[in-house]
């Protein structure tokens, strides 16, 4: 993941999509894995052990990863290999620290054969930087309980402002897709907010990227695109639930990484690849 700080009003712009491809991939990696970096107890982390058990074939082949790799920043590895009935049905297994604890967790979307996808959270079990505990799961949601059902993530950031972040992701983004906000609390994973009417992948598609973030003053906000991948949608997250309000229309599909930074009189300025008419530029308030 990568966070870059824009301008003097600070904002960040949390971009899902790694620049990982200029890495080289550690042997045993998902061919299109990307390496996700970590500021405190972790180093790396990576999706390895390829399989083709699934075979939903949601994200451009029908290849998931059988185990999450992590590395420790005093450079020991781990590796957590799930059991023949999961898969990790992602390409980026996202080092964060949820809590501001300076300790990292991992997240990542889990998928069952018989039930569909869930979100999970994994960290180092024990001693942090030795890795002698190795990698456990902390947490995970419920799965969506339907096989060939999938998430995917939108965002991880403070969208309250209770200096807790939240996990946002779209539930089913290819058939009428729900936005959740997710946090950690005491070891379990609590679903803070949800509202219909979201999309941020398209099936068969390779990028998962189609959101951005932008960190504002006290509270994060949320960039994605509605269920037609055309018009996009500015999402708070409040006391009250998920606010959110349409900023425009593209004149075609979302399908590429959306990327923010501030414009004149602190408006945010969206770059949206789309379908058929190249990189469109958004503006939406800040607040
Ligand atoms: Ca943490
Ligand atoms: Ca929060």
């Amino acid at each position: 993941m990568r966070f870059s700080r824009l301008g003097a009003a600070a904002f960040a712009v949390f971009a899902l999509q790694a620049s990982a491809f200029a890495d080289q991939l550690p042997e045993g990696a998902l061919p299109d894995a990307a390496i996700s970096r970590g500021k405190n107890n972790l180093k790396k982390a990576w999706l390895a052990r390829p399989t083709t058990r699934y075979g939903h074939g949601i994200l451009g082949d029908a290849i998931e990863a059988g185990s999450l790799v992590a590395v420790t920043s005093c450079g020991h590895k781990m590796e957590f290999i799930l059991d023949k009935d999961l898969v990790f049905e992602d390409r980026q297994a996202r080092i964060v620290d949820l809590e501001g604890d300076h300790y990292d967790e991992v997240v990542v979307v889990e998928s069952s054969l018989d039930h569909g996808a869930a979100l999970s959270v994994y960290g180092p079990k024990g001693a942090t930087c030795s890795a002698a505990g190795g990698l456990t799961r902390i947490a995970r949601t419920p799965f969506i309980g339907t096989r060939n059902r999938w998430l995917n993530p939108a965002g991880i950031a403070d969208y309250d402002g209770d200096g807790i972040k939240e996990i946002a992701i779209v539930v089913t983004p290819h058939i009428g897709g729900t936005l959740q906000f997710w946090a950690l609390r005491e070891g379990r994973l609590v679903l803070k907010a949800k509202k219909f009417g979201f999309s941020n992948h398209a099936i068969g598609s390779r990028e998962q990227g189609l959101s951005a973030t932008v960190d504002g003053a006290g509270h994060s906000l949320l960039f994605l695109p509605g269920v037609d991948r055309r018009s996009i949608f500015r999402v708070k997250l409040t006391l009250e639930g998920i606010k959110s309000h349409q900023i425009g229309t593209l004149p075609s599909e979302a399908a590429g990484q959306i990327t923010a930074k501030t414009g004149s009189g602190g408006k945010v300025v969206l770059s949206v690849p789309t379908q058929a008419h190249g990189v469109v530029e958004l503006t939406g308030a800040a607040n």
